[in-house]
């Protein structure tokens, strides 16, 4: 993971540096960046990707030094598909290179495999966006979350839809996935709890494109809302097929579908989509939107979801790296269970399990194409 290099000229050309004190740092230190960069979340993959690549570059502009040494931060990134098999793949890869730590994933469904080959690794790995309890709940001394979990998100978003629409009836479908599944199992227990009628389950697949028969059969029932267990590469297209099958029933989604692409793949349908996300809103942050303007005006594209998470877990990880003043994957380990950092998502602190000890739960809709924020909720 620490490695000399003889010759400054090759580590620059070699990781892109061209000016600055990293152009003369000698001691590259590799971080880990795990998510899908390539199939139908690979926007949501990348958002990721771009929030740890600002933060890592952020870092080598202003100079680290770690126990009398320079550091030269490398963001090692690996693209795991959103798929569990490639995913511990990847994950592999980064142990072998050595990485102090891993930020990612984004799929509860790569992430909870993954996590055992991090902890058999003894590595830190610090997921920006995977929701699903169970990952957390393993044991594993390695598991970091720094959002709320789907047993947050599902009974916020019960709590929000019976607050705003008095729902008697709710329809459920799910991905079949452990995110997609969990959240709505959630969702439901709530729901059920709260005295609404939940029909009968509906179960999809994360690569699905015609919901035309579920939501023909959903339509008899007149549910007042639906709630999606997926990401929004289907959850948007669902929303869309309800709109043109005349169901007027809002759409609930949670943070795998409360992207800003959501109305490029719900298109019209957007208006009746309802979302959370585990996290502060950006415009509320303590530095989320100089996170925002930073981010935009250097991948030229928005925010989808969890950038800014991403971008606080590699200063998470460096704060780890100063207190411990070793860059030593052990030494890092160690120390995250003290992690008290103020970053741009807001307070880091972590409970027993690796979860945050304040997370919160963010409700938008979407309006005129734009997400936006109407409630916000302490679990
Ligand atoms: N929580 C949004 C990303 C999806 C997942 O947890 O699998």
């Amino acid at each position: 993971m620490m490695r000399k290099t003889q010759f400054l000229m090759i580590a620059a050309v070699t990781f892109g540096m061209t000016s600055g004190p990293s152009a003369y740092a000698d001691t590259v230190v590799k971080i880990g960046h795990i998510a899908p960069l390539t199939g139908n979340l690979a926007h949501q993959g990348k958002d990721l990707e771009n929030g740890a690549r600002l933060a890592v570059d952020e870092i080598n502009q202003s100079g680290l030094v770690i126990a009398g040494e320079k550091i030269t931060l490398v963001l090692d990134s690996q693209d795991d598909a959103g798929d569990p098999r490639q995913g511990t793949q990847a994950a592999q890869r980064l142990i072998d290179d050595g990485v102090v730590a891993v930020v990612g994933h984004l799929n509860s469904g790569v992430n909870i495999p993954a996590s055992k080959l991090y902890n058999d690794a003894g590595i830190t790995n610090i997921t920006p966006a995977a929701s699903n309890p169970v990952l957390t709940l393993q044991g594993f001394k390695t598991e970091y979350r720094l959002v709320a979990t789907d047993a947050q998100q599902g009974p916020a978003l019960a709590k929000y839809a019976e607050a705003t629409f008095k729902p008697k009836t709710a329809g459920v479908v799910d991905d079949a996935t452990a995110y997609g599944q969990g959240l709505a199992n959630e969702f439901a227990k709530s729901a059920a709890a709260m005295g609404m009628k939940v029909l009968p389950r509906e179960v999809t697949n994360d690569k699905a494109i015609d919901f035309r028969a579920i939501l023909t059969k959903l339509k008899s029932e007149r549910p007042d809302v639906i709630m999606f267990g997926g990401m929004d590469a289907t959850g948007g297209p669902f929303a869309k097929q309800a709109k043109q099958l005349a169901i007027d029933s809002k759409v609930l989604l949670g943070d795998g579908g409360c992207t800003a692409n959501l109305p490029e793949l719900a298109g019209a349908a957007a208006g009746s989509v309802y979302c959370s996300e585990g996290g502060m809103a950006i415009t509320k942050m303590p530095g989320g939107i100089q996170f925002q303007k930073k981010y935009e005006e250097r991948f030229k594209v928005p925010v989808q979801t969890y950038a800014p998470f991403s971008y606080d877990a590699v200063y998470v990880i460096v704060d780890a790296m100063k207190r411990a003043q070793s860059v030593s994957a052990a030494k890092v380990l160690a120390v995250m269970p003290t992690t008290d950092y103020s970053g741009v998502t807001g307070k880091i602190q972590f409970a027993q399990n690796g979860d945050l000890k304040q997370p919160v739960v963010s409700i938008y809709r979407y309006q005129d194409g734009q997400k936006t924020l109407v409630d916000v909720m302490k679990p």
